[in-house]
């Protein structure tokens, strides 16, 4: 079995060349990529959350650290993408108004990709509007939006709202997720559904778009 311990490590230190040799030692010895993603790389950004939020670690070194995740979730994409090529229908992906986390967000939009959608990732901080605009270019048929901070959960609603109020709600489902979101929170500003993490944000998009 694979010792995820030193990948981790690597991603806590921010330790680039040390991501890319454990995650190719990874793929090489064949280990699921889920698993190098979930246990190995976001493993480690776990404990950089927990080290942030009681200071000990500040802000260069979780940009560091977020930056060799990123790197060794490129390595693995490619194994993910090899399955599905048909297109299951079009997600507009984007982290709302006001908040720039993006790594969640973009293993969200990855994993969709991964699995058939087509994938139309807006980027961080963005406005109601734009949401509208790209859900009305792009013919999408879910709007997911992701939120880390509890001050900009209420981008949701406005999002949720201007989407009533463009006439465009009932053509798309809106799901939202992120640390701080939950089941009720999705509930209470109408949205069409929650998922904690990426795999169940993909469970979730299959049972909306049929
Ligand atoms: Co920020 N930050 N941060 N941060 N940051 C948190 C979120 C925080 C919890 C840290 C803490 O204090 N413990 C805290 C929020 C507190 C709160 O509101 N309750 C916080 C704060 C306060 C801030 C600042 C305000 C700090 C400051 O400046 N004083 C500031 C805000 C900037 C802004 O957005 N306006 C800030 C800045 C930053 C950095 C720039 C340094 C950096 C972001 C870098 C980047 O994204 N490019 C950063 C980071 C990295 C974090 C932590 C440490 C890690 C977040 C992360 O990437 N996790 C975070 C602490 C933590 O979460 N433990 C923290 C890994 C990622 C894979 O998980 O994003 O949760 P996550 O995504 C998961 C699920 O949530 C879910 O699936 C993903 C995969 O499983 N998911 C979805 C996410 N979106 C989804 C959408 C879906 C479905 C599922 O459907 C649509």
């Amino acid at each position: 079995m694979f010792d995820f311990t030193e990948l981790s490590n690597a991603v806590i230190e921010g330790d680039n060349a040390q991501v890319q040799a454990k995650v190719n030692e990874a793929i090489n010895t064949k280990v699921d990529p889920l698993e190098i993603i979930n246990q190995g790389l976001i493993g480690g950004m776990n404990v950089v959350g927990q080290r942030f939020k009681v200071n000990d670690m500040f802000v260069p070194e979780v940009l560091m650290s977020a930056r060799a995740m990123n790197m060794g979730i490129e390595l693995v994409k490619p194994l993910l993408a090899g399955g599905e090529m048909t297109n299951k229908g079009t997600v507009i992906i984007g982290t709302v108004k006001g908040d720039l986390h993006d790594i969640g967000k973009s293993l969200v939009g990855m994993m969709l990709e991964c699995t058939g959608y087509k994938v139309v990732d807006l980027g961080v901080d963005i406005a109601p509007e734009e949401f509208v605009v790209a859900a009305r270019e792009n013919n999408g048929q879910v709007l997911a939006l992701s939120a880390l901070l509890t001050t900009t959960m209420l981008s949701m609603k406005s999002t949720v709202d201007v989407c009533v109020e463009e006439g465009i709600r009932n053509n798309v489902k809106i799901i939202v997720g992120g640390a701080p979101i939950t089941q009720e929170f999705a509930d209470q500003i109408g949205a069409d559904g929650y998922a904690g993490d990426a795999a169940g944000a993909v469970e979730l998009v299959s049972k909306l778009v049929t």
